[in-house]
């Protein structure tokens, strides 16, 4: 058992003496909702804490000879729980790199800075064939192209730092991997080759997730509908979580969703932005870049209809709002027009499936931004997506589910 783990478990039984605590205090003839209330808040917790960081993930914990201050900076670096090769240096927020430009780091005082062709790694523990998601924040630099290569091996992919998405200049991203053995190398290496060696991607925050694929439910052909299913989020960051591009994964950080273009969609959650439905969903803030898509399982010559939620994230983002909406051949643009009161409004596509895969995906026919900085990226929101027959009793399911809701909502408020 891990470090981790054991702050896990010890979480664990904080949570239940909480519970007990609070149940000592309740009275037999109080309603049985506070227990179903409780039993909803534990699941939840334990959830939670699946997810976590990896060691030091945070780089918060301070070198056997303490942090290196700005006056003995030359040596290599030792970072407590990281094996590193090449120009790894231990950075802090308040810095300044060449030009006078201040050092981001993105959360916490120190963060990890890698040099040309640098590399941090160190050894997860995992179960042999589950799916994980790494989640970890990274900045540029300097106005060069910059890059990371986040690797598992065999498994690796480059994600593009050159995009920025928001004005912070940091964001956090997930890539995702399959685990071969029961322990997996977790690589982080610059790929560049920049002139100044102040150039250079800064990480943090580096976190670990077992991916669940969630059953497909009766009445939909599409795989992990309501996006609840994905990447781990700290709850603190309002940034969402960037999804690159994972065309050529045989994984994703988002089950059975895939984002085949080259930009970024933002994963968001219910804490920081207005999702439609449950408690995450997914921002398009990459104009026609940035493409997520699912095959979806159909039978050839039936009807189908797509519906989905087009929303708002309240995030400022700049109106018009529109998707392109792509159901086999079918495409259908649809502008963000809801009914006052709502963020969020349903449409739907009707096609005729042609075989046993149909693909379903959406884009945002905008490239839109923040009124506030008028340059942090954003876009519609995508939540909610089903296909089924077109025809099927729709009324009755969603009247259930509407009651479904509103019960666990009261649950919650009940917390
Ligand atoms: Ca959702």
């Amino acid at each position: 058992m891990d470090a981790a783990e054991s702050w896990s478990r010890t979480k664990w039984v904080f949570h239940f003496m909480l519970i007990f605590a609070h149940f000592s205090h309740l009275s037999l003839a109080e309603d049985v909702k506070h227990i179903s209330a409780h039993v909803l808040y534990l699941s939840f917790t334990n959830y939670l804490d699946v997810n976590r960081l990896v060691a030091n993930g945070d780089f918060e914990t301070p070198p056997s000879g303490g942090f290196p201050s700005e006056a003995i900076s030359d040596g290599p670096t030792e970072i407590p729980s990281w094996s590193t090769n090449g120009t790894v240096e231990l950075v802090s927020a308040g810095e300044k790199v060449s030009g006078g430009m201040l050092l981001i780091v993105p959360r916490g005082k120190h963060a990890v800075r890698l040099g040309n062709d640098a590399e941090i790694s160190q050894e997860v523990t995992v179960e042999k064939g589950s799916a994980y998601a790494v989640t970890f924040s990274a900045a540029r630099t300097c106005a060069q192209m910059e890059s990371l290569n986040v690797s598992v091996p065999p498994a690796s992919q480059t994600v593009d730092l050159q995009t920025l998405y928001n004005v912070q200049g940091w964001d956090p991203y997930t890539i995702s991997f399959e685990a071969e053995e029961d322990k997996a190398r977790l690589i982080f290496r610059n790929p560049g080759m920049e002139d100044d060696p102040e150039c250079g991607p800064i990480i943090d925050d580096i976190a670990i997730k077992k991916l669940i694929t969630p059953d497909k439910p009766k009445d939909n052909a599409v795989v992990n509908s309501g996006f609840e299913f994905g990447p781990w989020m700290f709850q603190n960051v309002s940034l969402g979580v960037l999804l690159p591009t994972n065309l050529d994964e045989e994984t994703s950080p988002l089950p059975g969703w895939m984002v085949e273009s080259n930009r970024a969609v933002r994963y968001i959650d219910s804490n920081h932005y207005a999702v439609p439905e449950g408690k995450r969903a997914v921002e398009l803030v990459s104009g026609k870049e940035g493409i997520i898509s699912q095959m979806v399982e159909t039978t050839p010559n039936k009807l189908y209809s797509l519906t989905f939620s087009l929303g708002h994230a309240r995030d400022k983002c700049k109106e018009p709002l529109a998707v392109m909406a792509f159901a086999g051949d079918q495409a259908q643009n649809f502008h963000y027009t809801p009914d006052s009161n709502s963020t969020f409004q349903v449409a739907s596509v009707n096609f005729t499936a042609k075989a046993e895969r149909t693909r379903i995906a959406f884009y945002s026919v905008y490239y839109n931004t923040r009124t506030d900085d008028m340059s942090s990226l954003c876009g519609p929101v995508v939540d909610d997506v089903r296909v089924w027959f077109s025809g099927a009793g729709r009324t009755k399911v969603q009247t259930l589910l509407g009651l479904g809701l509103a019960f666990s909502a009261y649950l919650l408020v009940l917390v």
